[in-house]
């Protein structure tokens, strides 16, 4: 009997081995492709000043999600939460400026529970955080941002393509303003020489290196973040007088008085000032999707096509004077929803859409769903796959989202989209509260929180947003002082860089 309970158990050790090592060769591929600051833009997204046929092709083929929250907007934040697939409040990472394992020294990021689990992880571009422009970050090891343990290979922007670029900002406007300012270039340099065609190249030369096991490539592309430079062509495909003007409206002065604004950027920009300043963002995102394009077809080259997840999305929303704010912060919708496009191999709802709100860290128990690799317990999101299958799938959670801005001392901003509304709130002193009903105001210009008829609709949303609210985050001033210049060295050089 012993014997027999022996023998039994031997062969179930060696089935499983098999069909994890047959499993293994067999999953599928990711390909996950981030763009940064890139908002509801491209052209599937209802935009049709643009024309971005790449990320439209994918869409055809993929599900793509129309309501799709960042859970932080503004880089850093939203990137941690998302990889770590955890909330910010747990995360606590609220600035750029913090390594992604402040708080979390011992968590599994996405890319490294790919990695256990016997894919090769390969990172090209910026995934974690690291500002390529950022005088403040010339000379660093912009890795410091990054996590080594994620990653079998790591490889970050050609420095000598950035300077170039650099230059050519100098020579325009006398000086380099620094990777906030709102500046602008069309780029003497080629498509494939400025540094996100180098990030491109330089994928498709890893996709074609790794592909004899099962790889994540995470491809990190720097635009449409500012400062705004994109070969010259994509500028003069964009008709001026076709780009469209983005304002605030004249009741929204209350409201602007208590936003987090992103410096003062739009102070003393005229019409035409801003309305360059738009072509030149879509200027960059038509860019961003040549480069998609090119990612795509190599894939499709190299017959990996038909077993590889694609993920696209940017890292948070956009403002392009949108309430009379630029850049992201602040909890708009436009700030906080970003295009998001799946495709998963054997997809049956090739060119759906998906009207329910989801979660950026969602992305991470889905990918490991669709890979076939074990759920783990601690993540914070839920799986998509339900919504792959059937984009009108019941799908009854609302998406959060928050900030606290460490330049508005004392206020913490929170959010939650669900149905048809977004409602969200600043407190501080006083609190300030926003009631959107997006069907019906998508541009948010109709604020309801104060109107009594729709009293019960914000007490319904208050109760979802203190059931969200998983923990008090630290101060603003506390936050502010996690930031931190210059660099610790210590830490730079426990950082395993490949390149
Ligand atoms: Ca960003």
């Amino acid at each position: 009997m012993a014997q027999k309970l022996i023998a039994i158990i031997v062969t179930l050790a060696c089935l499983v081995a098999a069909s994890e090592f047959v499993s293994a060769a067999d999953r599928p591929n990711v390909l996950f492709i981030m763009a940064d600051d890139l908002g509801v833009f491209p052209r599937c997204y209802g935009n049709t000043a643009i024309e971005t046929p790449h990320i439209d092709s994918l869409a055809e083929t993929g599900v793509r999600f129309d309501d799709a929250y960042c859970q932080y907007p503004l880089c850093g934040p939203s990137r941690c939460s998302l990889l770590f697939g955890k909330r910010p409040d747990a995360v606590k990472v609220f600035v750029n400026e913090v390594s992604p394992r402040y708080a979390l020294p011992d968590a599994k990021t996405l890319p490294q529970a790919f990695r256990e689990a016997g894919y090769r992880t390969i990172k090209v571009g910026k995934l974690f955080h690291g500002n390529p422009y950022d005088k403040r970050q010339q000379g660093w090891q912009n890795d410091l941002w990054d996590d080594a343990t994620s990653w079998e290979q790591a490889y970050w922007f050609d420095r000598e393509a950035i300077n170039r670029e650099v230059d050519q900002i100098g020579a325009k406007h006398g000086r380099y303003k620094g990777a906030g300012s709102l500046d602008w270039v069309m780029s003497t340099t080629s498509s494939k020489q400025s540094p996100d065609g180098r990030i491109a190249t330089l994928a498709i030369e890893k996709m074609q290196a790794a592909k004899a096991d099962p790889f994540f490539l995470a491809v990190g592309f720097f635009v449409p973040h500012t400062p705004w430079i994109a070969p010259a062509e994509h500028f003069e495909s964009i008709p001026l007088e076709s780009v469209p003007l983005f304002t605030a409206a004249a009741s929204e002065q209350r409201a602007l008085e208590v936003m987090p604004k992103n410096g003062d950027y739009d102070r003393g920009m005229d019409d035409a000032q801003r309305r360059k300043s738009v072509k030149a963002y879509y200027a960059c995102v038509q860019y961003l999707d040549s480069q998609v394009g090119r990612l795509l077809s190599a894939l499709e080259e190299q017959g990996l096509i038909e077993n590889t997840i694609i993920v696209f999305l940017g890292d948070h929303g956009y403002q392009l004077g949108h309430h009379g704010m630029w850049h992201k912060y602040g909890l708009y919708d436009q700030t906080l929803r970003t295009p998001l496009i799946i495709r998963a191999p054997k997809q049956s709802t090739s060119g759906d859409i998906c009207e329910r709100p989801v979660e950026f860290i969602d992305i991470y128990p889905t990918l490991l769903d669709l890979a076939g690799i074990k759920p783990l317990d601690d993540l914070h999101g839920r799986s998509l796959t339900p919504l792959l299958r059937n984009p009108s799938a019941q799908w009854n959670h609302p998406a959060y989202s928050m900030h606290v801005p460490v330049n508005r001392d004392g206020r913490i901003g929170r959010s939650v989209r669900y149905g048809d509304w977004h409602y969200f709130e600043w407190r501080g002193d006083e609190t300030h509260a926003f009631l959107f009903n997006l069907k019906n105001d998508p541009a948010e210009l109709k604020n309801r929180a104060a109107n009594p008829q729709y009293l019960d609709r914000v007490n319904e949303m208050k109760s979802l947003l203190a059931a969200g609210a998983k923990a008090v985050p630290p101060s603003p001033k506390a936050i502010a002082a996690q930031q931190f210049w210059p660099p610790n060295l210590d830490e730079i050089e426990t950082i395993n860089r490949t390149q």
